[in-house]
């Protein structure tokens, strides 16, 4: 058995889910376009399949498009027979897909790195990075739920936004939903408000899915509405992933964290979000230096390809947006819960990263 198949049988034995796996040389990947109605899986033959899945959203996350950083470079080291200058290329190509969710870069810097030195063993040098970084960032999720789910109290009613999950992430809840998957499994009596996310709709589509497989209850809401829930004391908590955390501790995260983060510090919610060591740049000083992917405007003149504006309508689609790190209550990792000051103490979480690369 190889090393990708033992993985596979893990994820089967602990009832995670994964987002991309190896199958008979090509690399498969459950269309999160998709979902909830059905769940389809695709297949990516080539690293350009997987770049445009990754551009067109059906393989999403931050956490996910960093294991396709992983696996789209062992995937481009078996199609070309292990040529080192045709994985370097692919890293290139896989880097340009999305610009604001830091893993995704990192991932491919490693496996890139890992050409080195790796001589005839190409194809089996990559195979086992790149199950290496997908075990690692699934043992993160594991952690950080774990120190997330301490801040977690019982009967308490937690705000998430967009999809932090399982598939979003290595499997096991992502980041926001690991610190919310634990607390449920800790037995802790926890309700979930999520937010639809308008324009792609995670929220609504992909983590009431997950929600609802893990057995959370769970409430939908659309974006306008945390203001009032907030102010009618209907939340207690917000936990949201992260795409990138900049030096300072400013976060981005998924376009409208930022004015959930203004109405929770004007009613005096915690406000958290769920990272690891790996998605912290400390080659980004501040959120102003993060690049925001602006997307389509098409995405949100039409849903599901139906206009829902007149036609010629000008739109603006930020697909992130930056939470300043006054507005963050503690930054969840799987080394602890950071609080601030961040620039000092965000710090003692790199020495630690440091000593490995993820
Ligand atoms: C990424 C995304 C959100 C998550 C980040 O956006 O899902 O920003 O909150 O969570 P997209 P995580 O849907 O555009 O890929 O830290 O778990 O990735």
């Amino acid at each position: 058995m190889t090393d990708i198949q033992q993985l596979v049988q893990r994820y089967q034995e602990e009832n995670l889910a994964l987002p991309i796996w190896f199958e008979e040389g090509t690399l498969k990947v459950i269309d999160q376009t998709k979902l909830p109605f059905s769940e389809e899986i695709m297949t990516c033959s080539t690293v350009e399949d997987l770049g445009e899945a990754i551009r067109s959203m059906q393989i999403r996350g931050s956490g996910a498009i960093g294991i396709c950083g992983a696996y789209g470079l062992y995937l481009a080291a078996l199609v070309s027979n292990g040529d080192p200058e045709a994985v370097k290329e692919a890293g290139v190509l896989l880097k340009s897909t999305r610009p604001t969710a830091v893993n995704l870069m990192k991932t491919v810097d490693e496996m890139t790195a890992a050409i080195k030195g790796a001589g005839q063993e190409l194809i089996e040098v990559m195979e086992a990075k790149a199950v290496e970084i997908l075990e690692r960032q699934l043992a993160f999720e594991y952690e950080l739920g774990r120190n997330g789910a301490e801040l977690i109290e019982d009967g308490d009613t937690v705000m998430t936004h967009c999809h932090s999950g399982a598939l979003g992430g290595a499997g096991y809840g992502g980041r926001a939903l690991s610190v919310i998957r634990t607390a449920h499994e800790q037995g802790k009596n926890i309700h979930v408000i999520t937010c639809e996310t308008r324009p792609y709709l995670q929220g609504a589509r992909i983590t009431a899915y997950e929600l609802k497989k893990f057995g959370i209850p769970h409430t939908l809401i659309t974006d306008n509405m945390s203001g009032f829930c907030m102010s009618t004391g209907r939340i207690d908590k917000v936990v949201v992933g992260s795409d990138r955390v900049s030096a300072n501790g400013d976060l981005a995260n998924k376009v409208g964290t930022y004015m959930h983060a203004l109405a929770a510090k004007e009613h005096h919610i915690p406000f958290y979000t769920a990272t690891s060591s790996h998605t912290i740049d400390f080659e980004t000083p501040s959120g102003a230096d993060i690049e925001v992917e602006m997307r389509d405007a098409s995405e949100v003149t039409h849903l599901k390809g139906i206009a829902i504006a007149p036609e010629g309508t000008d739109a603006l689609y930020p697909s992130f947006d930056i939470t300043p790190n006054a507005l963050i209550s503690g930054i969840i990792t799987e080394k602890g819960v950071i609080s601030a000051p961040y620039s000092t103490n965000l710090k003692k979480v790199n020495a630690e990263a440091d000593k490995v690369s993820q």
